[in-house]
């Protein structure tokens, strides 16, 4: 149980959206050179690795997570030559990168694809392709072999007239679902783990890898989108054990990002004894602001749900012996100060995004912070939905007004849920284009960028950027923090998220309000002769009554 712990507990992971990160060329749009020229801002900052978002040949209808071919780079974001460098440079840094794999589909400009839609046998058996009816056509291809919904919005089906078949895509029609009960396309796939592996890289991300493995009969989903029938489908615990033995990366560091997934698992993808991978992102935390699990209808978060998500996830895959990906942000989500939080005024700003910070990085597993959180950036002021560039914002947008919305309020989900929320320009200055460019930059930037910036924010001890670099430094001091056991604490209010890590005679206590009121915390005693380790008011004391917390204060108090 302590193997994970002992290797990833003091470790933080850095996201890096190339598309937004640094560009280096003037053409507007992020490159893998930009990262190059900014390892030194990382270093400084103290991360382990980074995770780099796809950055592979693709026509970029999905921003890169649709692979036309694994083993090239995008010429938009670089060339192999400029990957080999970063690689260098990075180690030189003391930095390590993990790639993106998007083993779950392909683009369907992907040369694989193109065969199969040739009509080629050995290729159509890539994809999952289902004969249609003998009458279909185009214009009245009948009804696609099941119900189910593209995580896009609209049918997961698309039918090819000049084949008679539909192919299943679980994502934008351009990114076709790859058929993993085909063990060729295991090996294709093993070989492009190798290719990577050979460079050096120390790990992988695997996107949407429990999607993976789908079932054997098509049926329709009479509860819900589909979902049901292909998450943590059958036989996805053997492939990934498979992929990871084949292509020899059991004990580098590889995270799967996990949609919908079970605590139960979790605990197999990533407890050392399965042999699958080393940590796993689970999303269940980030919909507790969703009406009705609907990512498109708004609601408040419930913080007593965010505190019984976190409670379980902490709690139960320890006792299992799994490892956590912990964090709040990525390529997919809005900014988590905006969503959690205040961010009107510069005090509630920096409050939240510190309360947001702390509250993940002291519990127990990996953290990873997405590019800019730790300036505190937020979602972009975009006033019109011309602004956005997201296949799923742009569809969304005439999706809810299909169903009777307004344009306003239409607008207003899309501006609150859109994955472009966290995909504006890292702001690394005051100029108007934050420093991200010398052109245009390919999506808006921020109003905010003039004082929310790198610039200004590592100069200043007292930013939102050195209280995260001081996150990451007691995680490199603390064993406490970094294979501690994980406890979460009754509270006084509903606004209020706490627990306690122990090790040996050494115990933390983290107590978070998610509220802009005052209230009462923990109860008396709670707190008592305990050392303030972490607090984001600066006059804050030892506690001996009652604990009471400000608007969005967090507090860690520790016995040695
Ligand atoms: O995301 C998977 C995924 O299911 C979501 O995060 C998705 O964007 C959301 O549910 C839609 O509301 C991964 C990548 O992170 C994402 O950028 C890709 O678009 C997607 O896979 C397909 O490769």
């Amino acid at each position: 149980m302590a193997n994970r712990a002992r290797t990833l507990g003091n470790k933080v992971v850095y996201q890096i959206y190339v598309r937004s990160f640094q560009d280096s060329d003037g053409d507007g749009i992020g490159d893998l050179r930009g990262i190059t020229h900014r390892l030194d801002y990382l270093e400084h900052l103290g991360v382990d690795y980074l995770w780099i978002t796809p950055f592979f040949v693709s026509p970029q209808n999905d921003n890169g997570y649709d692979v036309a071919d694994y083993r090239a780079v995008e010429p938009m974001f670089g060339t192999m030559d400029d990957f080999d460098e970063l690689s260098r440079e990075a180690e030189a840094h003391g930095i390590g990168l993990m790639l993106d794999m998007v083993f779950n589909h392909t683009s369907t400009s992907h040369e694989w694809f193109r065969r199969a839609l040739a009509g080629d046998p050995r290729y159509l058996a890539y994809y999952k392709f289902v004969d249609a009816a003998p009458d279909a056509t185009a214009e009245n291809p009948g009804v696609p072999p099941t119900n189910w919904v593209s995580k896009f919005g609209g049918s997961a089906w698309e039918y090819v007239p000049s084949l008679n078949k539909w192919y299943l895509h679980l994502f934008d029609k351009s990114q076709a679902d790859l058929d993993w009960d085909n063990p060729e396309v295991r090996a294709e796939l093993v070989d492009v783990v190798r290719f990577w592996k050979a460079k050096g890289v120390s790990g992988f991300r695997f996107d949407v890898v429990n999607l993976i493995s789908k079932p054997a009969v098509w049926e329709d989903d009479h509860e819900g989108d589909g979902r049901r029938f292909y998450t943590d489908g059958p036989h996805v615990h053997e492939y990934l054990q498979e992929l990871v033995r084949e292509s020899g990366i059991d004990d580098m560091v590889t995270v799967g990002e996990m949609s919908s997934t079970s605590i139960d698992n979790c605990v197999r993808y990533t407890n050392p004894d399965f042999h699958e991978l080393s940590m796993a992102f689970s999303f269940h935390h980030l919909k507790v602001d969703y009406l009705n699990g609907d990512k498109w209808a708004l609601k408040d978060p419930d913080i007593p749900e965010l505190r019984a998500i976190f409670r379980d996830w902490q709690e139960q895959m320890t006792e299992q012996g799994g490892w956590n990906a912990l964090f709040w942000s990525n390529h997919d989500q809005p900014r988590p100060n905006s969503r959690f939080g205040d961010v009107s005024t510069p005090d509630s700003w920096r409050r939240t995004s510190e309360l947001l910070g702390t509250c993940i990085h002291l519990m127990r597993g990996t953290p990873y912070i997405y590019q800019g959180e730790e300036l505190g950036m937020t979602n972009p002021d975009f006033r019109s939905i011309d602004e956005y560039r997201d296949v799923e914002s742009k569809n969304y947008y005439e999706i809810l007004q299909e169903e009777g919305k307004s344009a306003e309020e239409a607008f207003r989900i899309v501006s609150e849920r859109s994955r472009d929320d966290s995909r504006t320009p890292v702001q690394w200055d005051a100029t108007p284009t934050a420093g991200f460019t010398t052109s245009t930059p390919w999506i808006g930037v921020p109003s905010n960028h003039v004082t929310v910036n790198a610039e200004a924010e590592v100069a200043d001890p007292s930013s939102v950027w050195s209280f995260y670099q001081g996150l990451i430094r007691l995680r490199k001091t603390e064993p406490v923090i970094q294979e501690g056991d994980v406890r979460f604490l009754p509270v006084l209010s509903d606004a209020v998220i706490a627990y306690e890590r122990t090790l040996g005679s050494t115990r933390v206590v983290v107590a978070c309000n998610f509220s802009g009121d005052d209230v009462a915390a923990l109860a008396a005693g709670a707190v008592a002769d305990g050392e303030v380790l972490v607090a984001n008011y600066a006059d804050v004391a030892a506690e001996r009554g009652e604990l009471r917390l400000r608007p969005y204060e967090v507090r860690a108090y520790v016995w040695r």
